[in-house]
């Protein structure tokens, strides 16, 4: 029986021993909370059990519900394994090693005692799939280590390692012996006689401190208010907790099941879940097996220390690792540096890192004033300016002095693999990392694959990506490859909008109201509207058909960087980053809107997001189509973590498919009889279109 092979019972020395074995993380899968029942029934019933332990088999106790079941129908169970547990008349001992998360430590807050290894994590993390704890966990931790403690793990769905949870009391011990089975049999020997058993649900003590601090859950409310604008969980997640101080247990695990079944089929659940499944995904590549071994990388260069060098040598010191540093001049590398004492002191004088973490840090990152300072390094990535000549200068010397089998990657972000590559006698062990600015906050790292990097040069990225934070995504090689080149077009039609009529300020509130912490003007102006400029330049050099963007590149001559001048889009007060719209850009759009002969009219809020990302959509269906991508999905990480697209609502793809391809594809062609070539609807889309099918769904040939 399938029951049996997930969850075994067994004997020792009159414990009864609950293994929960569902691979890879013993998630509460059909079967498993059946299993943990008929084994507690089987532990009640036999008078030689004194005690029992629950505990996961592999590498985690219990990692939570089985999110896949979510959104599907499914039958309420008879009997569920927290109240199996409440009723229970022997104590139960939750021995936790690896994750207990969501349904998990719920589990492990109906038994009568918990053990952790000190490497153990436990936590709720329901609220960044976009639902709460639905296992009495906003009933049963709130009494355990008070509703404000509680209301901030839940809140913020984060991990606490084993120490703090003991501190905080959710566990009672923190066993140190490398046999956790052996421990916790030993612990449930020790408690075995103990009576009253002690039920978290029965507590009432710690809930008085709400009493105390009535105000707690409005503070809750004020101080998640940004992060959590628009979205509903966190603050469902707040009511419930609320309930457990409110009202009595079994009516507060009732208010909070209403509440959960409110969110479970909500669109931001769905959208998260899709994100959730979409990030794991991405890091499987096809003829690329997860485990083939890799070569060790010991030591790592990266060369240049401007704003994406400094950021990147800040991911390997973040992440505990040393990194050589080479810059062109030692005044170069002197400013670099400082940015990099500056960014840190700022996280220090925020809260955001110890005082005594950045002493670590910064000593990680060696400056050098050699090639051959660095030869002997398994890897470099080179962050020079972003021009084709002084890269493959860079690249011909890399080649010249790094040791045979050296990794030499690239933080272009859109210049051709193959041509740098081109230079080297190694071009096998050549491929693009671009990381995303700031490099060591934004968590995409997209590894370009050319057309001769190895399997084990691409695989090794995808690793070093890992190791140090981010979400590495294969990109093939193509201008912009593939997060810039589906952006690229929302860029361009905000760019056309304005010139039709709209405001920068009317297209950036749309964009804020859908989730974006900033809208695109906003962001021109922070990240400095020169760097466009040069790029715009530099295309319509090479292509007579280029359409230009007169509007912006007036901006520029006009001396408005962003800013960084005090002036772009925006016009900035000196101190201040509140962009405030100004007459001067209102001019400056007339005018040129005059001179092109382009009629001004108003713009729907609907009308500007959907122009803004259907662009993008039909961009990013070529884009697969080509092959540049293996997946929607991946490009919805990658707005998600590249571009701070709203999580929420899944990603791009996902977005569009709740408008339903078909009526994309409408639009998109209507545009494109409308506009002309830019909106020649993708092949993929028509056919995904045609079919009524998915558009998160599509893969490139292969895949
Ligand atoms: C919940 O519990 C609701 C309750 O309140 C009760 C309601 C009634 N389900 O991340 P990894 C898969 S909600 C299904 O690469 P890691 C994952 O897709 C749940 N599958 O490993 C992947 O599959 P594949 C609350 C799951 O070591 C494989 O396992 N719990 C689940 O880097 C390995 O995953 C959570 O939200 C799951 N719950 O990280 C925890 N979890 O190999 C969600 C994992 O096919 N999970 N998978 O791609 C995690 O945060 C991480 O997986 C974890 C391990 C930290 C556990």
């Amino acid at each position: 029986m399938s029951e049996q092979a997930l969850v075994r019972f067994d004997v020792e020395d009159g414990i009864g021993v609950i293994t929960v074995d569902n691979p890879p993380v013993n998630a509460l899968s059909p079967g498993v909370p059946e299993g943990i029942i008929a084994a507690l029934e089987h532990g009640e019933a036999d008078p030689g059990v004194k005690a029992m332990v629950l505990m996961g088999a592999g590498r985690s106790f219990i990692a939570g519900a089985d999110i896949r079941q979510f959104g599907k129908p499914r039958a309420a169970p008879a009997r569920r394994t927290y109240d199996v547990l409440d009723q229970g008349s022997k104590p139960i001992v939750a021995a936790i090693h690896g994750f207990a998360l969501g349904g998990g430590l719920e589990n492990a807050l109906a038994c009568h005692y918990r053990i952790a290894v000190p490497s153990a994590k436990v936590g709720l993390p329901e609220v960044l799939i976009g639902i709460l704890p639905g296992g009495g966990g906003t009933q049963r931790l709130p009494r355990l280590i008070g509703p404000k403690a509680a209301m901030e793990m839940i809140v913020s769905g984060r991990h606490v390692a084993a120490a703090e949870a003991k501190t905080l009391g959710i566990v009672d011990e923190v066993v140190e012996g490398k046999d956790l089975r052996k421990e916790a049999v030993a612990y449930a020997r020790g408690i075995a006689e103990r009576r009253p058993l002690p039920r978290v649900r029965d507590m009432s003590e710690r809930l008085a401190e709400a009493k105390a601090d009535p105000g707690m859950f409005e503070a809750m409310r004020k101080s998640i208010a940004r992060k959590a604008r628009n979205q509903i969980a966190p603050y469902h997640c707040i009511a419930a907790v609320e309930a457990a101080v409110s009202e009595p247990f079994d009516e507060g695990v009732k208010t909070e099941r209403r509440l959960f079944a409110e969110l479970e089929n909500s669109d931001q659940a769905r959208g998260l879940r899709y994100a959730f499944f979409a990030e794991r995904e991405v890091s499987k590549i096809p003829d690329l097996p997860k485990d083939a071994p890799l070569p060790e990388i010991k030591s790592v260069a990266v060369i240049g220390a401007g704003t994406m060098g400094g950021g990147i040598a800040m991911c390997f010191a973040d992440f505990g690792m040393s990194v050589k540093v080479l810059e062109a001049s030692a005044e170069a590398m002197a400013k670099g540096l400082q940015r990099v004492r500056d960014n840190y002191a700022t996280s220090v004088k925020r809260g955001s890192l110890k005082q005594g973490e950045m002493d670590k840090r910064l000593p990680r990152i060696q400056a050098v004033e050699s090639y051959e300072a660095i030869a002997d390094c398994d890897l470099v990535i080179e962050a020079v300016f972003e021009e084709m000549e002084v890269k493959k200068q860079v690249f011909e010397r890399l080649d010249a002095v790094m040791k045979p089998g050296a990794l030499l990657y690239t933080n272009s972000s859109a210049l051709d693999i193959d041509a740098i590559a081109a230079v080297t006698r190694r071009p096998e062990l050549v491929a693009g990392t671009h990381f995303f600015s700031p490099a060591n906050v934004m968590k995409l790292l997209e590894v370009v694959v050319g057309k001769k990097s190895s399997p084990t040069t691409i695989a090794t990225a995808m690793k070093l990506g890992r190791s140090i934070g981010k979400i590495a995504a294969w990109a093939g090689n193509t201008d912009g490859f593939v997060a810039n080149r589906s952006r690229a077009p929302m860029v361009t039609e905000s760019n056309l909008m304005i010139e039709e009529g709209a405001a920068p300020e009317d297209v950036d509130k749309v964009m804020v109201d859908f989730g974006y912490p900033m809208g695109p003007f906003a962001v021109g102006d922070l990240a400095g509207l020169d760097i466009s400029y040069a790029s715009r330049r530099r295309r319509a050099a090479a292509d007579p058909n280029y359409r230009k963007l007169p509007i912006p590149d007036r901006l520029v001559e006009l001396g408005r960087k962003g800013q960084k001048t005090g002036a772009g889009w925006y016009r900035y007060e000196p101190g201040d980053r509140t962009p405030r719209p100004d007459p001067e850009v209102k001019r400056v759009i007339q005018e040129v809107a005059k001179e092109m002969g382009i009629a001004q009219r108003a713009f729907t809020p609907e009308e500007i997001l959907r122009r803004l990302l259907f662009a993008s959509v039909n961009e990013a269906c070529k884009i697969v189509e080509e092959g540049k991508a293996l997946r929607a999905s991946d490009v919805d990480v990658m707005w998600l973590h590249g571009f701070g697209f709203p999580r929420y609502r899944g990603g791009l793809m996902f977005w569009a498919d709740q408008i339903g391809s078909k009526a994309v594809y409408d639009q998109i062609e209507t545009w494109h009889q409308r506009y002309g070539a830019r909106w020649r609807p993708s092949n993929l889309l028509r056919a995904v279109a045609q079919k009524g099918g998915q558009l998160r769904e599509i893969k490139a040939a292969g895949v």
